[in-house]
């Protein structure tokens, strides 16, 4: 089965930080698990280099805007690479083949494209015109300053798809998700849709409109079509109808409107299959405030990884918070959950186990004649994926993450119930069912990681002499083990 996932791509007028991050990595496990599960997956991210905004940070660093473009997006390429994000495509929205496909892309809606004039405010932070009954004190109700703004402008007929939308919202009740935001975009629907104005004239950092002179594409038709162009668009129209009809975008709820609105507008317009699932995530503050450059407490993520590890971070982002909802980043939360969750109840029991298991000669001689509480354990282990299956059909990431957590307790509870080391002698016997049983279930644990802790599940892995490619491991009994040398997978932050 065919499955596409996306993140949003990245303006670069500034630097990398943990929001950023935060999405691709969701993205991320998002991709990870579908592969596990065998599905032939694409996973595009990327950056957005035109607009207004991008063109006023390069000035602002005396730097030629394409320059100045190449530079930011290595900073964004490389935070992919440092959070082992697994895509496979990282769209520049200045690349040839991206010019090829918005303007192949405006052509194909061209049919509900007219020239007008548009008078404004505009907040170029926000890169989008602001109404006037929204403007307070010269600012958007973002928070961002405005500017007024007047231009010949061409506009996509957006009011007549008010209708369609709200069929397609009607018939596709999990286009949304989490089902919380749906409201809100279908109030913003039904209180009224104006045409969209698609083009500026007033700078040229943009892909330009075909034959037009001066004018270029609104910066988000431009950033939108990204996630076709990866696909290949317009020369593989099959693969962009098969994988769109497969598509989750993961975005972030300030973006929803764009993506869950203009987009599948536009492309209704060019004929192409909306995607499955706009899924809007929450917002990071860092100690109770909102990130930002002024205050100076942007959280770095590249700063954290190499203090406290990537998939410490990783587990943290997707334990603290459900997914969906806003959070807020401390050290402290961050160095609690390592000791607890990571180092004492995860970490702890790997070790536990497999450091026992190499006393006993480093191998184990299985038995499957359960009784009845081993039994219970094994069929929790062997059932996990089964679990996290229906939650990460609606990429509930958290309540997904949080089964692998039971299953955790679960075991600990079950050593402290059947005391392994005292078996050594008194029952030798009962011990190979109960490392037989404690092995299934840390093989389990491993694959229940896999697309969230990518290289703790490796480690865990390499321990149990197992490939751990795909979930289908899961169902093949042991044989007679030999297992490696384990080695203490999360050192304690604290
Ligand atoms: O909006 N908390 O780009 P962008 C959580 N180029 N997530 C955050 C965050 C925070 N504090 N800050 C940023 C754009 N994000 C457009 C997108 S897509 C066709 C075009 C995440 O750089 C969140 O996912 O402002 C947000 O939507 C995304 O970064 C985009 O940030």
């Amino acid at each position: 089965m065919q499955f596409f996932v996306s993140t949003p791509i990245y303006y670069i007028n500034g630097d990398p930080h943990l929001g950023h991050a935060y999405a691709s990595i969701a993205a991320d496990i998002i991709a990870r698990f579908a592969r596990f599960d065998g599905q032939d997956v694409h996973f595009s991210t990327g950056t957005d280099e035109h607009g207004i905004k991008v063109a006023r940070s390069a000035e602002a660093a005396h730097m030629d805007v394409q320059v100045f473009s190449d530079m930011m997006t290595m900073k964004f390429r490389n935070m992919s690479s440092k959070i082992n994000m697994s895509y496979n495509d990282f769209v520049r929205t200045t690349e040839a083949r991206h010019l090829a496909s918005c303007q192949a892309f405006w052509e194909l809606i061209q049919k509900d494209i007219y020239v007008d004039t548009y008078a404004g405010w505009y907040s170029a932070r926000d890169e989008e015109y602001v109404q006037k009954s929204d403007v307070v004190d010269g600012k958007a109700p973002s928070g961002a300053p405005v500017e007024w703004m007047e231009e010949e402008s061409y506009f996509f007929k957006l009011s007549s798809y008010q209708d369609k939308l709200l069929e397609w919202y009607d018939n596709n009740p999990d286009f949304i998700l989490p089902i919380s935001r749906r409201n809100e975009v279908i109030n913003f629907i039904r209180g009224g849709l104006k045409d969209l104005s698609i083009s500026r004239s007033k700078f040229t950092w943009g892909i330009p409109i075909p034959g037009s002179q001066g004018h270029v594409m609104y910066v988000w038709i431009d950033a939108l079509t990204n996630y076709i162009t990866s696909l290949g668009f317009p020369h593989d129209m099959a693969r962009v109808s098969e994988m769109m009809k497969n598509a989750i975008h993961v975005v972030g709820k300030e973006i929803l409107r764009f993506h869950a609105v203009y987009w599948p507008a536009f492309l209704m317009a060019a004929g192409i299959p909306l995607p499955k699932r706009v899924y809007a995530h929450g917002w990071w503050t860092c100690e109770g405030q909102k990130m930002s450059k002024s205050v100076g407490n942007v959280v770095d993520p590249f700063e954290i990884i190499d203090k406290y590890g990537l998939d410490q971070l990783r587990y943290f982002l997707f334990r603290e918070v459900k997914f969906g909802e806003d959070g807020d980043f401390s050290e402290a939360a961050l160095q609690k959950r390592i000791s607890f969750d990571l180092a004492n109840d995860l970490g702890n029991l790997v070790q536990r186990i497999l450091v026992f298991i190499q006393k006993l000669g480093g191998g184990i001689e299985v038995d499957y004649d359960f009784s009845s509480s081993e039994r219970k354990l094994f069929e929790r282990s062997r059932t996990l994926i089964a679990r996290m299956r229906p939650l990460m059909a609606r990429q509930d990431l958290y309540g997904a993450l949080n089964a692998v957590w039971e299953l955790v307790a679960e075991s600990n509870r079950f050593i402290n119930d059947s005391r392994p080391w005292e078996l050594a002698k008194r029952d030798p016997e009962k011990l190979n069912k109960v490392l037989t049983v404690l092995c299934e279930s840390i093989r389990s644990i491993a694959f229940g990681l896999g697309p969230f802790l990518p290289d703790t599940s490796q480690k865990i892995f390499g321990f149990l002499n197992i490939e751990g490619k795909s979930f289908d491991e899961i169902e093949v009994d042991f044989k007679n083990q030999a297992f490696q040398e384990p080695f203490p997978l999360f050192p304690k932050a604290m």
